[in-house]
Order: structure tokens, then sequence, then C-alpha cells
């Protein structure tokens, strides 16, 4: 039995078939946690979604941005961009089941066992795991509530509130937390989250920096994370895992051997 953590895929089917093969992977016998951004911008999002549900339980995924942007598009008619290639899955046959199997994910999953966790963005500095685990699953169990996911979805679009306050409640708090986990690039010290600069790492506004260059409460721990291709699967920080190598926009798509820490890379193809 083998575990794989996969970057961001965003459609990109057949890099990931590419290094499925080149691990040998089974479905049956390994798993594949996979960063999120599953799909959109990419050649073969719908494709892609099917492949990885139909691997049921060797899947483990984290949602990204654009899978939530999916969802809400599907539930709420978010207005799709032009760059979105979201419509053949709100088109599909089976569009409905795929969407319902989105919503089942997590923002943040943790396995002690092998000695790692995993969420799109990263976990903001001021949190410890059991702390970030609690707050991501707030999200979780209204994403996955019938009653409650369609509310939510209305109110999750926005960059306020930046700060984290306990005190903070309802929609406000839900969006902070989703943000965290799926948009996070540049922080304070004290969490306070940067939503409108660029990729570049040189793009941080004065006072901000990548939220892992901060003290963090899980220094030391081991966290895989993709979201950010401009850091081209460079984080100079022990423990932690940036997975995004760009793969829609021309880069790679990369795989990390959980037990080897090892990486191997496939390049994408453009376009198809
Ligand atoms: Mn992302």
């Amino acid at each position: 039995m083998a575990h794989y953590a996969v970057g961001d895929i965003q459609g990109c089917l057949k890099p990931l078939q590419c290094l499925l093969k080149q691990v040998d992977f089974n479905p049956s016998r390994d798993t594949l946690w996979v960063a999120g951004d599953m799909v959109n911008r990419g050649p073969q999002s719908l494709e892609t979604l099917r492949f990885l549900h139909a691997m049921d339980d060797a899947v483990i995924a984290v949602l990204g941005n654009h899978d939530l942007h999916l969802i809400a598009c599907a539930l709420v008619n978010e207005r799709q961009r032009r760059s979105d290639t979201l419509a053949p899955i709100l088109q599909a046959p089976d569009g409905d089941e795929l969407i319902h199997w989105l919503r089942q994910h997590k923002l943040m999953h943790d396995d002690r066992r092998l000695g790692f966790s995993m969420s799109h963005a990263g976990v903001p500095p001021i949190w410890t795991r059991d702390k970030a685990l609690k707050r991501a699953a707030e999200v979780e169990a209204v994403l996955r509530d019938d009653a409650t996911v369609i509310d939510f979805l209305r109110h999750m679009y926005g960059n306020q509130p930046a700060c984290w306050d306990n005190a903070l409640e309802g929609f406000d708090r839900l969006r902070l937390i989703t943000n965290y986990f799926t948009r996070m690039r540049f922080t304070q010290a004290d969490g306070t989250l940067d939503l409108t600069s660029k990729e570049g790492l040189d793009s941080a506004p004065e006072g901000f920096a990548p939220w892992f260059s901060h003290p963090h409460k899980m220094a030391g721990e081991r966290l895989i994370f993709g979201h950010w291709a401009a850091l081209e699967g460079h984080c100079e920080v022990p423990g932690l895992f940036a997975l995004d190598t760009g793969c829609v926009w021309g880069g790679q798509l990369t795989l990390l051997n959980l037990h080897s820490e090892e990486r191997i890379a496939c390049d994408c193809p453009t376009r198809d």
C-alpha cells in the first residue's frame, strides 16, 4: 500500500494519468491525496471529476477555490468567468452526482498515522493543527447539509473580514475560514489576509508576507498545500510541501510519495 499526493490538477487529466501510471498506482491498494482545484481552466474538468469519483475510497481530496466556484455555479447559479471551463460539468447527465460528491470533501485533511495534513491554500499561522481542523469542519458541515449549503454559497464570495477573531459569527466567520483554506497567499503575522495582490512573491503589500514565512503554530509538522503556482513547488520551510507546479499554465503536475517524500513530475501539454 502506497500513499501519494498530487497538486492542482485543474482538469489536466492526461498528466494525472501519466503520473499514476509511472508509479503503478492501484486504487484498490493505494491512496491518492488531491490538494484541491481538481477542475477549471484546464481541458478535461468533467473527465477529471469522473476519473477521481470512480476511484472512490482511494481518493482523499480537499476543496480548492475552483472546486467551490464550481459548486456555486451549479447550486446558486454563480456567474461563470470568461476563462472558466466548467460548462461541460454543469451540463453533464451525471453533473448533479459529481457536485454532490464534491460537497462531501473537506477543506483540511489530517492523517496522524502518516503524519501529514493537507489543505488547498495552507493553514494561517495563528492556528494549531487541532484548531485548524475544527475551523475547517465548521465549513465542511455547512457544505454537506442541503439545508445550509445554498445560503452559504450566496455569502461565500468576498474579501472581508480579513482578520480572524474568535467572536466572528455566521457568514463572516465561514467566509474567512473558507478564504484561509482556499485562497490565502499573503498574510500578516496575526493572520490578517490580503486577497488583492497578484501571485508573484514580490507582490506582497507592505507588512504582508507568504503565510508560511511567519512564526507558525504548526511549525515542524508536515503539511501539503497547492494553490500557489508562482512558488513553482518550492517552499523553504521544513515540513511544508508546495505541490502546485502550474500544470494548467503549461508547467507540470507534481506527485509526492508520502513515504519517501520523493517528487515525480509530468509535463502538461498546454491545451489538448
Ligand atoms: Mn487555488
